[in-house]
């Protein structure tokens, strides 16, 4: 049987496992690393506790992107121990101003047929150069530089066979948000969806990575495209075809599910608040009056999508009720911006330039006014994330955001007469001074690590007792996302170090008395609905319920990232036997597990619930290795050994 491209990743990265059992865990060697810095301290804290002098990886990179507003002491605090801890283990480190990790990455150093994992979720950006690329929590990341495996369940196969070629002013970011239609926040979850057919012959290197930087929005372990012709075009212009190897999969490849999408089909797609698959056409929504666009983010933020949108601005002037603000996603699309002229017809339409960082995406400032309208080319619209928890966000591609901005109200940019061409420069500038090596490791020993006030410890775990009694502390509903659980944004975000200080902000969202009850009661549990965690890798999502005391989470589903870093964290995710169940527990009812130990064993839990007498089925299946991690109280324990 003839294997697909991510299987033939596998197979050359297999430590361990079936690959042919779909669901079974299978353990890969890990190639490359990434992190930011929201997730990159409490990494490399992680990192260092592990103890492992130097990275065992090919190349490990540190972003810092997303903290970069600095309006304390914090972030620079944080970025400088990023620096020097990168510099003593040997990491490559990326300074603040080079831009969005995913996009600099791609750029610089993704290279075909490797595993990359990084504490991002939207790493599967690198999918795009056909990379094995996966977003993990942060502790999963330094164990991998030390040369430990990734673990994953070995995923369903999914293939989407494109056909035709996009029309004039529909672009990558339409065919993610299709997908989205299709499948729905959930629909990936525990696929892998690799792109083909002829039509992917018509897609760039960057727009073939605005597809699978958005395959994180399906829930998808990661999406693929091959890597072809296209692919060694966009490695030379980088300066880098020696990095190029061909990739496709096998013609009697098996797949789970194929789906079809003939691209001159496609119209200007829009999601709508509060979720990405809220999917509609633009030209159902033209009434909508729009105060604000952001376009940039590591969806769209490519030279190409820049330049689009600095040709449609060209010219002309923003709408008096719009505030655009346009962030290039890496130092080089920014340079080559200005060298061609094409930043002065933004600044000229009235643009506001942010510097190259996740900027408005992660409600590190720019956020919408009350109330307000947002279009925004990013990848994800949920609730309160862009900072204004009334605000409305629309997710769109560069195209309709340039012409929505110019005109005030959401365009059909179809309507708006001929679509601008573009050409493309033969080489990309290349300047990678702002990436610093590593010392070398003769001098390693001799780097001081730069530790700020704002670095607390990480939180005290135990290991798992024998039974869990405790309250049922906040119950919610389905599609609870990683930015409920444990907000971002530009009051919270500097904070990523200081789990204590973050706690306080834990379900905000939700209910902003959930901190204070979680830490009376000492020890709790919560209860979610579908696809519980869905959304971004945070581990603080995890690790703070765990600093405020909650022993389980108890879902009628899960998300893959989520859940593995609750397992990391020392909290059991268990789900339902059945799902109707849920209705049988209310906020504050007493719960009781015993026998946890022997649970673990059997897969099969059984919950009491004190208040009402009801017993409840629970099901945790775990693999020896994960219920070992739940016993040590976590992953560090137990990769120390404790
Ligand atoms: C996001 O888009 O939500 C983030 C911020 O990039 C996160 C990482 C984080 O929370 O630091 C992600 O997607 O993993
Ligand atoms: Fe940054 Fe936004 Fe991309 Fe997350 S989704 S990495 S916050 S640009």
């Amino acid at each position: 049987m003839g294997l697909t491209i991510a299987q033939k990743i596998i197979k050359e990265h297999l430590i361990s496992g079936d690959m042919s059992k779909v669901g079974s865990e299978i353990a890969l060697k890990i190639d490359q690393t990434l992190t930011q810095d929201a997730t990159g301290t409490m990494a490399y804290l992680e990192f260092e506790t592990i103890g492992i002098p130097r990275v065992k990886t090919e190349k490990s990179v540190a972003y810092i992107d997303h903290n970069t507003l600095q309006s304390g002491f914090e972030n620079a605090d944080d970025h400088r121990y990023i620096q020097s801890v990168a510099k003593k283990h040997g990491i490559y480190f990326s300074r603040p101003g080079n831009g969005i990790c995913h996009q600099v990455h791609l750029e610089r150093f993704g290279k075909p047929g490797k595993t990359l994992i990084g504490s991002d979720s939207h790493t599967p950006t690198g999918g795009g150069i056909g990379m094995l690329a996966m977003g993990a929590g942060g502790l999963d990341v330094a164990v991998a530089m030390g040369g430990g495996a990734y673990y994953i369940s070995m995923p369903k196969m999914y293939k989407v066979n494109l056909t035709g070629k996009l029309s004039p002013w529909v672009s990558a970011k339409d065919v993610s948000l299709e997908i989205l239609r299709l499948l729905s926040v959930k629909g990936g979850v525990g696929t892998i969806i690799e792109w083909g057919g002829e039509g992917i012959k018509t897609l760039s290197v960057p727009e073939r990575a605005t597809i699978t930087n958005m395959g994180t929005e399906l829930g998808a372990t990661t999406s693929i495209f091959p890597s072809d012709e296209t692919t060694r075009e966009f490695l030379k212009a980088q300066g880098r075809e020696q990095d190029y190897v061909p990739l496709s999969s096998d013609e009697d490849a098996v797949y789970d599910k194929i789906i079809d999408i003939d691209l001159s089909t496609l119209k200007p797609l829009i999601a709508c608040p509060h979720s990405p698959d809220n999917v509609k056409p633009a030209s159902e929504l033209t009434d909508i009056k729009v105060d604000q666009v952001c376009i940039g983010s590591c969806t769209n933020s490519s030279l190409a999508d820049m330049l689009k949108v600095a040709a449609i601005l060209k010219g002309k002037t923003v709408a008096d009720g719009v505030s655009l603000s346009i962030s290039p996603g890496s130092r080089q699309v920014f340079s080559m911006l200005s060298e061609c002229g094409a930043l002065a017809d933004m600044i000229n339409a009235g643009a506001r330039i942010l510097e190259c960082a996740c900027g408005p995406c992660i409600g590190m400032g720019f956020s919408p006014n009350s109330g307000g309208v947002s279009l925004r080319t990013f990848n994800r619209n949920f609730e309160g994330r862009s900072g204004t928890a009334d605000g409305k966000v629309y997710l769109v591609s560069p195209e309709t955001a340039a012409v929505s901005a110019l005109t005030g109200y959401i365009t059909d940019a179809t309507t708006c007469g001929t679509a601008p061409e573009i050409t493309m420069p033969e080489k990309f500038t290349i300047n990678d001074s702002a990436v610093l090596a590593p010392a070398s490791e003769q001098d390693a020993k001799d780097v001081e690590i730069l530790r700020g006030p704002n670095i607390k410890p990480f939180p005290e775990t135990k290991p798992l007792a024998e039974s869990i009694s405790a309250p049922l502390i906040l119950k919610v509903g389905d599609n609870i996302t990683t930015d409920h659980i444990m907000p971002a944004g530009a009051k919270i975000l500097p904070y990523r170090s200081n789990i204590p200080y973050l706690s306080q902000f834990c379900f905000g969202v939700c209910d902003k008395t959930f901190p204070e009850r979680a830490k009376e009661a000492g020890s709790s549990i919560i209860v979610g609905g579908i696809n519980y965690g869905q959304g971004s890798s945070r581990e603080h999502a995890a690790l703070v319920p765990l600093y405020l005391g909650v022993k389980a989470v108890i879902a009628k589903s899960f998300a893959r990232i989520h859940a593995a870093n609750l397992i990391n964290a020392g909290i059991i995710p268990l789900t339902f036997v059945n799902e109707a169940d849920y209705d049988k527990l209310s906020q504050g009812d007493d719960l009781v597990m015993s026998d946890l130990y022997n649970s673990l064993a059997s897969g099969e839990f059984t919950l009491v619930n004190k208040t009402t007498g009801e017993e409840i089925k629970l099901v945790g299946e775990f693999t020896q290795r994960q219920t070992d991690i739940i016993k040590a109280g976590g992953l560090l324990k137990y990769t120390k050994g404790e």
